[in-house]
């Protein structure tokens, strides 16, 4: 066994074991026990760069210089591991920074990836501008439409098959089961961005897929105080690989803020339980409204990704998109008149946001395939009163 994965092997004994318990027990306690020397019940934050080692080579718990493990960042990436149902978990400076090192460690230049119509901006713009620049292309389908993702698949050099579910920001849902049998029978692997849905709502290693990314910038840690990204594989050959470029490229979560994103997680499953409810409350105002021509919302019957959602999510997210009767001066206005959400980019924080997808998160895919509609307005519904929320809206569509 390499020497670097020494100290991670002990560790995955432990995550074996906390991984038999409910997601709760597992987001609070997977990754960590209580320290032994200390009794420390919540993972110190080790601001030590490097580790005196026992002699040459003799590591401390596989422990050697903080790019390649630190104990803060080894504690979240083994609760990451335990909560996606996975094997491995790796923590990211970012989600783009989690992106940037699947897509170098899983593909080669002159390979090709398949990627959403409908993703997060910063998402498109680093396959389009930096892995196009390295020499892995792509070729973007709807993830709603499987047989079209397995029309985008060129056999023999595609080699990802990358989803969001749901999309940023047109909430489309992907049939991951469905996804993963496609790209499989091509010879590729399907990689789940599961920002949206969290970990709590939805687990894609269960459904097939071979890699879940996340920007943890938003659910997992969820007090809008960090940036991070997260890689959680099943398949240690993978594992390899990823773990190989992480230290390789570098772009590692520091202690801070895997402390931060660590302690988010603990409280994931309650506040996504008040995401959800306030959501479908915003929901159902919205949805009667007349000033609003669509809302978007996998929970609703209406969405054509309803059921699909409805088998592969515990519930349906605190994102709603909706598009506003008055067009794109419209949604700005309502952007600029409300006072509880904030005009923000990001998502999954306590605190509800509301955004102009098109003028602000999304406003790099103009002129692709990934153009969003310019009535569009996106909300990320936080764990205020809900009561507060809905008046808030109100005055805001004018
Ligand atoms: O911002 P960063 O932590 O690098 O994560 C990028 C990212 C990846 N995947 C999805 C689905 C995302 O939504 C994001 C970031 N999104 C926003 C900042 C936003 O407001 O939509």
């Amino acid at each position: 066994m390499p020497r670097r994965l020494r100290g991670v092997y002990a560790r995955r004994v432990t995550q074996e074991r906390a991984n038999k318990s409910g997601f709760e027990t597992r987001a609070i306690h997977a990754g960590y026990e209580p320290d032994p020397t200390t009794g420390a019940v919540i993972p110190p934050i080790y601001a030590s760069s490097t580790y005196k080692q026992d002699g040459v080579g003799g590591l401390r718990g596989g422990y050697e210089y903080s790019r390649s493990a630190n104990p803060t960042r080894t504690a979240l990436e083994g609760a990451l591991a335990s909560v996606e149902d996975g094997e491995r978990g790796f923590a990211f400076a970012s989600g783009l920074a989690a992106e940037d090192t699947v897509i170098r460690a899983l593909t080669r230049p002159g390979e090709h990836v398949v990627i959403p119509d409908d993703a997060y901006g910063g998402t498109h713009r680093l396959f389009d501008k930096v892995a196009k620049v390295w020499g892995t292309d792509h070729s973007a389908a709807s993830v709603a439409d499987t047989q079209a993702v397995a029309a985008a698949i060129q056999p023999g050099r595609t080699k990802l098959v990358w989803v969001e579910t749901p999309t940023n920001p047109m909430l489309t849902i992907g049939d991951i089961e469905a996804l993963a049998t496609v790209a499989h029978d091509a010879g590729a692997l399907l990689v789940v961005d599961n920002t949206f849905a969290s970990p709590y709502l939805q687990q894609p290693l269960t459904l097939g897929a071979d890699v879940v990314v996340h920007s943890t910038t938003k659910y997992v840690g969820g007090h809008s105080d960090v940036v991070g990204g997260a890689v959680v594989v099943r398949d240690l050959d993978l594992a390899e690989k990823i773990a190989f470029h992480q230290n390789a490229m570098g772009a590692v979560a520091g202690p801070f803020d895997a402390f931060l994103v660590n302690r988010g997680l603990k409280t994931l499953h309650v506040r996504m339980d008040r995401h959800c409810d306030n959501a479908e409350q915003v929901v159902a105002f919205l949805d009667a409204d007349p000033r609003v021509t669509e809302v978007i919302y996998p929970g609703l019957a209406s969405h054509p990704g309803h059921e699909v959602a409805a088998r592969q999510m515990k519930r349906f997210g605190g994102m709603v998109s909706f598009r506003v009767a008055g067009g794109v001066e419209q949604a700005l206005a309502v952007c600029e008149r409300a006072e509880v959400f904030t005009l923000a980019e990001s998502l999954g924080g306590i605190e509800s946001l509301i955004e102009h997808p098109g003028r602000m998160t999304h406003a790099s895919v103009a002129g692709t395939d990934l153009e969003v509609p310019d009535d569009l307005v996106r909300l990320s519904v936080g764990i205020e009163s809900v009561g507060d929320l809905v008046a808030d809206l109100d005055r805001a569509l004018g």
